[in-house]
């Protein structure tokens, strides 16, 4: 697919209220810990390096930002977690946007899960695709920073993640803010949104 439009709808403090409004629209969201590459990847992804805030502080932003692609499909950008200095109270209130937003999402269809390619998947990874699992809630880990690795070391912990993460090579891709896989992602999500069209159509003639 080509991204020939992307544009910032809204933001939400409150990611069930986002839900619960059903914007009636395929939504992909982007999840990870705080300072993971979250916007740069977005960013990248739709050509515009100023789409998303990017940020070298670990953020505290709690927002649930919402874009519009190609008026397709929205791109939902979740509050980044595992921040050092996050207070219980902090990883509480994560928890709680988390479940209410995966609890009511009925549009969602996919997860980007993104993870520094020159680290192991913390606790909160782990606990990130547990959610996923039990809100059935299918996934792609996106591994990202890969520039500041050489080639034959992203392959190798391409590797390492995907058994420390028990899933398969292929689905995790390594990228970087340069562009590397950009074309892998598109891919992903053009997939993603033909599964989509797959089931209309199967609804379409199940009604005939
Ligand atoms: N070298 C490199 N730096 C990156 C990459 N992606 C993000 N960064 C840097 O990592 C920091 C956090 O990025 P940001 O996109 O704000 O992370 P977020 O908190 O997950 O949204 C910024 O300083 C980015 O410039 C990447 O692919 N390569
Ligand atoms: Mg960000």
């Amino acid at each position: 697919m080509k991204i020939s439009k992307a544009v910032f709808v809204k933001s939400y403090a409150d990611a069930e209220k986002f839900a619960l409004e059903e914007s009636g629209m395929t939504e992909i969201c982007v999840a990870g810990r705080s300072n993971v590459g979250k916007s740069s990847f977005i960013n990248m992804l739709c050509q515009n390096g100023k789409l998303c805030k990017t940020s070298s502080l670990p953020g505290r932003t709690r927002l649930i930002n919402i874009f519009g692609i190609n008026d397709e499909f929205l791109l939902v950008d979740l509050p980044g977690y595992g921040f050092a200095k996050a207070s219980k109270q902090e990883r509480k209130s994560w928890a709680d946007l988390m479940g209410g937003y995966f609890g009511e999402a009925k549009f969602l269809r996919h997860a980007l899960v993104l993870m520094d390619i020159r680290h192991e998947p913390s606790a909160l990874d782990v606990q990130m695709l547990e959610y996923l699992y039990y809100y059935q809630i299918p996934f792609t880990v996106i591994a990202t920073k890969s520039d500041k690795l050489s080639k034959s070391k992203v392959s190798q912990n391409v590797t390492a993640m995907a058994a420390a993460l028990k899933i398969g090579r292929d689905n995790i891709i390594p990228v970087s803010v340069e562009g590397f896989n950009r074309d892998r992602v598109l891919s992903k999500l053009e997939e993603i949104l033909a599964v989509d069209e797959d089931i209309e159509q199967v609804c379409q003639e199940e009604d005939n």
